[in-house]
This record gives structure tokens, sequence and C-alpha cells, in this order.
């Protein structure tokens, strides 16, 4: 469970990195896991926008119980797992994420999600690891975005460079095992990893089911911006139950 501080940490700032670290032999399994999801696809090499679509293997560690207490203190107990990604980030050019907040990218509304992002690998200043504008989430509100075309990043919706000042950035340095939360509105990004040590790091989406998944906002997005199309994400109740009464949790191919 997360301490008082840290809950309010993470209210505060935005983000928190729990005293909480996963076994070894699970960190190891995700890496497996993922390790044979890249032989399948090849193309995930950089960024694999949602695990779930394509092995639900991974399901199993979202379900690990202090992550979903931890999750639940900071966004209520009931609660739905949306997504999960993998940012893979290899040695010698892994691609760099842009400055963004992820409610940008989100068909969520009231927009609402808790990122838990676990380091596979020790991230660091060098490889490329996850830094944050402390406090950026506050005044609940999405800044200017851009589209960014490049082929080197792994996301294409980039803040304008007047929305915030990289000088006031943290870095969110992690063993592996080691987790941060985050979110919705914070403002995040990660630069391309040059050095020789990879940068995997797994993502897990959480919004409280008193938000609803629109997909008709999904499908709009993706057209409108050549978002990647996630009008069909399965959606997982992972505790509680569905307070909007208007979630579909269908199961998606
Ligand atoms: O891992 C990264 O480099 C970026 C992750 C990210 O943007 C996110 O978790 O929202």
């Amino acid at each position: 469970m997360l301490s008082e501080q840290e809950v309010q940490q993470y209210h505060e700032s935005g983000y928190v990195t729990p005293d909480f670290r996963l076994p070894a032999e699970t960190v190891d399994e995700i890496g497996d896991l993922h390790a044979r999801l890249l032989k399948k696809h090849p193309r995930f090499n950089n960024y694999c926008p949602s695990l779930l679509a394509y092995d639900l293997g991974f399901l199993n560690f979202a379900r690990t119980p202090p992550i979903l207490d931890m999750v639940s203190q900071l966004i209520g107990p009931d609660f739905a797992l949306w997504n999960s990604s993998f940012f893979a980030k290899p040695a010698r050019g892994g691609h760099e994420t842009p400055w963004h907040q992820d409610g940008e990218y989100w068909p969520i509304r009231p927009l609402a999600t808790c990122t838990v992002w676990i380091a596979i690998d020790a991230a660091t200043a060098e490889n490329g690891c996850l830094q944050v504008i402390p406090g950026s989430h506050k005044a609940r509100r999405l800044r200017k975005h851009n589209t960014n075309p490049s082929d080197n990043i792994t996301l294409n919706q980039e803040l304008d460079p007047s929305e915030y000042d990289r000088a006031d950035a943290d870095y969110i340095e992690l063993q592996p095992g080691q987790i941060s939360l985050h979110d919705v509105y914070l403002v995040h990004g990660s630069e391309a990893n040059h050095s020789d040590h990879s940068r995997r790091g797994m993502t897990l989406r959480f919004m409280p089911t008193t938000s609803v998944y629109d997909r008709q906002i999904a499908a709009e997005k993706s057209r409108a911006s050549g978002l990647v199309d996630q009008s069909d994400r399965t959606l997982f109740l992972m505790r509680g139950q569905d307070c909007s009464g208007a979630n579909d949790f269908v199961m998606r191919q």
C-alpha cells in the first residue's frame, strides 16, 4: 500500500514512485513475454500500443494485488484496466517519446486514468527514463498539442513548446521491478536512448468506472489525428463495479 505521504505526493505532483518492487522473477517473466511478442511482431520493436490485443498473458501482471491496492488508493475502489502498452526503447537508437499529456490521446469522459509504469530494465537519465513536470496536472486542462509526423518517435501528438519548460522536469529513475504512477493530465516525455543499455517499460492504464470509455470518440480521434485506433480496446473490470453503467466490457479480438 502507499503511505499517506505517497498518496499526497501523487495528488500534489501528479506522480509518485512508491517504495515497492516486483520480484525479479516477475520482471523476467514480463521480459520473456515481451520477447515472444517481438518474435511474432517485430514491428513493435520500440513501442507496442496495445499488449492485450496480442497476448492476454500480460493481463496476469495487471492483476498483481499490491498494484491494484495502490491504484485503488489513488482513483477509488471501482476501476477498469483499459489498456497496457510497452515502451521498449532498445539500446543505441530507441525512440523518443515527445512531451505530451496522456489525456490528449484518450477517449475517456470525464477524462481520468492512473498509469502504472513498470521498469523491466533500469531506467536512467542516460537511457531515456521518463521525465515529468511536477504539478503540471493540477489545472485539469489539456494544453495545446501539435501532430509530429516523424517516424522516430513513439507517439505523434507533441505539446507545443510554449506549454512547458523542460528545465522544470524531474527524471524518474527506477531499478528493474520498481514502478511509478502518474495522472492523466501530467506533462511528461522521454528522450531517445543513445546508451548501450535497453530501457524497457510496461504501462498499465486504469480508469475509474465513474468515467466512460467512449468508442465513438476513439474512432473520431483516430480519423482526425492519425492516432492508433483505440475504439476496439477490451475493458477489464479489475475492482468493484461499473459505476457509470455505460461501459462496454465485451471481449474483442
Ligand atoms: O516510457 C516512455 O518513454 C513514455 C511513457 C509514456 O508516455 C506514458 O506512460 O504515458
